[in-house]
């Protein structure tokens, strides 16, 4: 495996970055998680943009244009031969001091792993997932935007310490005003009587690309969309429900805290939009 480092390529067991960059000692950074299709990165441009507009959000500078960025992320591919699989896109302040100050970080790093991607084992598509709510609350806009893909990851982490625990793949997160916000790193979805619907962005949520192609899906085949905000109880009564993400894709979900969510199995709305999203990630 070559890893890219701000226009350089390193073996695996030689890339490295300091452990004085921010990103280490701060977790001062912003990060993107791709998917290769085919030989061609899903949604690119999207990834790109949610990247810089990251990096607005934390006042980092990103060193190289889209355009080069674009092109490093496709040759990072090649040069590792991966036509479908997983690609991690990581921008740190840089090396710093142990200071908190930003701006003594003249070097923002930028990096690129390619990789294989490891799924959710293909039976949960199957069964469905079950899920329980965290006690972690998903951080507060007003704190720091969730819409920040930054890599201080912990109040996900949190939340998926207590998947772990309770023995479920994933986890649901409830916003400071007891929303459905996410889960730890997928979006919500649920299904009833003819409407989809998925928390807003002020509910507290990243906006995840696989999100968007989602509803726009969903409009194309005439579905009623609805973001807006979902409790604990939407869920439990709603007649589908299941989870979007750059890994995941869709998957499905028939069980939030032990209460069964319409028939316990993955539904059929859930399996048309999943099928509708696998063309278009042929495209
Ligand atoms: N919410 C959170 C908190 C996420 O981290 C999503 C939703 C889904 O967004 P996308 O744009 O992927 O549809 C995410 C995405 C990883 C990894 O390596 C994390 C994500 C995606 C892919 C890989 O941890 N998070």
């Amino acid at each position: 495996m070559k890893i890219y480092i701000s226009g350089k390529y390193f073996e695996r067991s030689e890339a490295k970055v300091s452990v004085f960059d921010h990103g280490f000692l701060y977790g001062d950074g912003v990060f993107e998680g791709m998917r290769a299709y085919g030989g061609k990165v899903f949604r690119l441009r999207d990834h790109i943009e949610r990247l810089w507009e990251s990096a607005k959000g934390i006042a980092l500078e990103i060193p190289i244009d889209a355009d080069k960025m674009a092109e490093a992320i496709k040759d990072a591919l090649l040069v590792n031969e991966i036509t479908d699989g997983y690609i991690r896109l990581i921008v740190t302040r840089g090396e710093g001091t142990l200071g908190l100050d930003h701006y003594l970080c003249r070097n923002p790093q930028v990096i690129i792993i390619a990789d294989k991607l490891a799924l959710y084992p293909s039976e949960l598509y199957e069964v469905g997932l079950e899920i329980v709510t965290a006690s972690t609350i998903r951080i507060n806009p007003a704190m720091l935007s969730p819409q920040i893909k930054s890599m201080n990851y912990l109040n996900n982490i949190l939340a998926k310490i207590e998947a772990y625990k309770a023995g479920c793949a994933e986890v649901l997160m409830l916003n400071s005003r007891g929303e459905v916000a996410e889960c730890s790193g997928d979006n919500i979805f649920i299904y009833k009587r003819g409407v989809l619907q998925t928390p807003p962005p002020e509910a507290g949520i990243l906006e995840g690309i696989t999100r968007r192609v989602v509803i726009e899906i969903a409009v194309n085949i005439g579905l009623k969309v609805k973001e807006s905000p979902i409790t604990r109880h939407d869920v439990f009564t709603a007649e589908e429900c299941f989870l979007t993400g750059s890994a995941a894709e869709l998957i499905p979900v028939v069980k939030l805290d032990d209460r069964t969510i319409g028939n316990g199995k993955p539904g059929e709305i859930t399996k048309k939009l999943l099928t509708l999203f696998k063309k278009e990630t042929a495209k």
